[in-house]
């Protein structure tokens, strides 16, 4: 009898629809340009190879990439080899020559005929990024773990493709709650479907301390040691950070740390009492309170400390930013909070790196390359208008917009709503480029879709906030704002959903959204 069944299955799956070709258009975030070729389709021969542009380790890489991710679900050999010279005849090509030149750094050219798939960009990143288009225009299958009997077909055309912000970010808060290596590393993945290049790890907050500091190492054996609701918490030692690091740069993503400061700084100042202005350590908390704690902003041995942890950090990551926090600091005075930034700042920019902070970091002076991470309610902000006006940029993540730990709705069962309930439509509809008033629209460096994890404690939760949610803060992250429509959105969006299902994507059914 289950013979039987799995013969009626693969039966049914050859025949059904559901593997049959999607349209060029049915892709997350929606391309810029896409030009159908009417009646033509690729299919994926068992014999097919990926090429890859010859000379370049990074093409091959992604090469690699691809073609592992093809041979889980087709069964194919799938080999990678350098590209011959001269027009691919065959198989799936990635070429670094050759492309429109609107694709600039991050964009790429695809083109699918009947004989051929190739994909040319200017680097690995725009290779890498058309591999994710291309991989939603295969049947959902391709995303299975198993060898599956579908036939492989792409519908034939040209999409012509780039990014609107060069910074289209997702934040996954690992102090409220610890997650593995084996979770972000899963996270980086989902990331990378929709063309994401940046993860902020939040790194340190009152209730932990999660990355290992050798000149002050109390902060991750004991700061580290628990979590809100008192669990065992946890950190990443130099070599797991560093493995993240790697991994996320497989995906063609950048890893922003973030050490929170002056104020969410409890685990340190348990962990360490001299930090205290009186001299003694506070208890370690598992709470969910904030604007509490701070470190002691007039004490000299404060400064050494945030040197030594900047400068252990900013060796251990290759990516421009050090996000150094500055939310919420309610513990310490605005005079108190400038002279602090205004020393801790220059740490950062002589350490060779970026200062990313929250938006509050506005009530200290300009740094040179300095991003503002708008988490606002409201669209008015006069200080990060004019912060911006002396060149800082500002990263977009309004918290009623794009905070993946708010509630969907009354009955989300996981999530706070401090700052509203985020149905997807809520999501998707506002413009990171006209959201704050007299903010220039040049001056939106991207979007970030942070992910504070209160309530959140496994992958399931997190895929939960994130999906179907993410991938709309993605669309407004690469889209022109001429593809943006909702009705179209929700449409490209249902038919994601049979795609998460096969990997296993714990995601939530709004009803606003026509599932496939
Ligand atoms: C506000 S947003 C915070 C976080 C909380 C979050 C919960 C921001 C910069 N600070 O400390 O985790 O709300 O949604």
């Amino acid at each position: 009898a289950s013979a039987a069944l799995v013969a009626g299955l693969l039966t049914t799956s050859i025949a059904t629809p559901a593997s049959a070709a999607a349209a060029l258009s049915d892709v997350i975030p929606a391309p810029v340009t896409v030009q159908p070729a009417a009646g033509v389709t690729y299919t994926l021969p068992s014999g097919a190879s990926v090429y890859t542009a010859p000379g370049s380790s990074a093409a091959a890489a992604v090469g690699t990439y691809l073609a592992a991710l093809l041979r889980r679900s087709t069964g194919y050999a799938v080999p990678v080899a350098d590209a011959p010279a001269g027009t691919p005849t065959s198989g799936i090509s990635l070429l670094l020559t050759g492309a429109d030149a609107s694709v600039g750094a991050e964009g790429y050219q695809l083109d699918v005929t009947a004989a051929t798939v190739v994909i040319r960009a200017q680097t690995a990143a725009g290779l890498f990024h058309g591999v994710q288009t291309l991989r939603q225009l295969l049947p959902a299958q391709v995303e299975a773990a198993t060898v599956q009997s579908v036939a492989w077909t792409v519908a034939g055309g040209r999409i012509i493709d780039y990014p609107r912000y060069a910074y289209r970010g997702a934040m996954l808060d690992t102090a409220r709650h610890f997650f593995p290596v084996a979770t972000v590393k899963a996270y980086l993945d989902q990331l990378a479907l929709y063309k994401i290049n940046y993860l902020h790890l939040h790194l340190s907050d009152d209730q932990g301390w999660r990355i290992v500091v050798d000149s002050w190492s109390r902060l991750a054996t004991y700061g580290g040691s628990t979590q809100v609701g008192g669990g065992a918490g946890g950190y990443y030692t130099k070599a797991q950070y560093s493995d993240i690091v790697a991994y996320a740069a497989s995906r063609q993503i950048t890893i922003v740390p973030e050490i929170d400061m002056p104020g969410h700084t409890n685990a340190a100042l348990a962990s360490y009492a001299e930090l205290n202005c009186n001299g003694v350590a506070p208890a370690l908390y598992t709470g969910t309170d904030v604007g509490f704690s701070t470190l002691c902003t007039s004490k000299a041995v404060t400064y050494t400390f945030v040197q030594n942890v900047l400068s252990e950090l900013a060796a251990l990551t290759p990516g421009p930013y050090l996000h150094i926090g500055g939310d919420e600091a309610s513990a310490t005075t605005p005079a108190q909070y400038s002279t602090f930034m205004n020393q801790v700042q220059p740490m950062v920019t002589n350490l060779g790196k970026s200062v990313m902070g929250w938006h509050q970091i506005t009530g200290a002076n300009a740094s040179a390359g300095r991003v503002m991470q708008f988490w606002g309610t409201g669209t008015t902000d006069a200080a990060v208008v004019s912060a911006a006006a002396a060149g800082a940029k500002v990263v977009m993540s309004p918290a009623n917009k794009a905070y993946l730990d708010m509630k969907y709705n009354t009955s989300t069962p996981l999530g706070l709503s401090w700052a509203g309930y985020i149905e997807v439509q809520t999501a998707y509809e506002w413009n990171p480029g006209a959201y704050l008033a007299n903010l220039p629209a040049a001056s939106v460096l991207g979007v970030e879709a942070p992910m504070w994890s209160e309530t959140l404690t496994t992958l399931d939760n997190i895929e939960f906030m994130a999906f179907p949610r993410l991938p709309a803060l993605a669309e407004l992250g690469w889209s022109p704002w001429s593809t943006h429509n909702w009705t179209a959105f929700k449409t490209r969006l249902g038919a994601q959903g049979p795609r998460w299902t096969i990997m296993g994507i714990d995601f939530y059914r709004s009803t606003q959204v026509p599932w496939a």
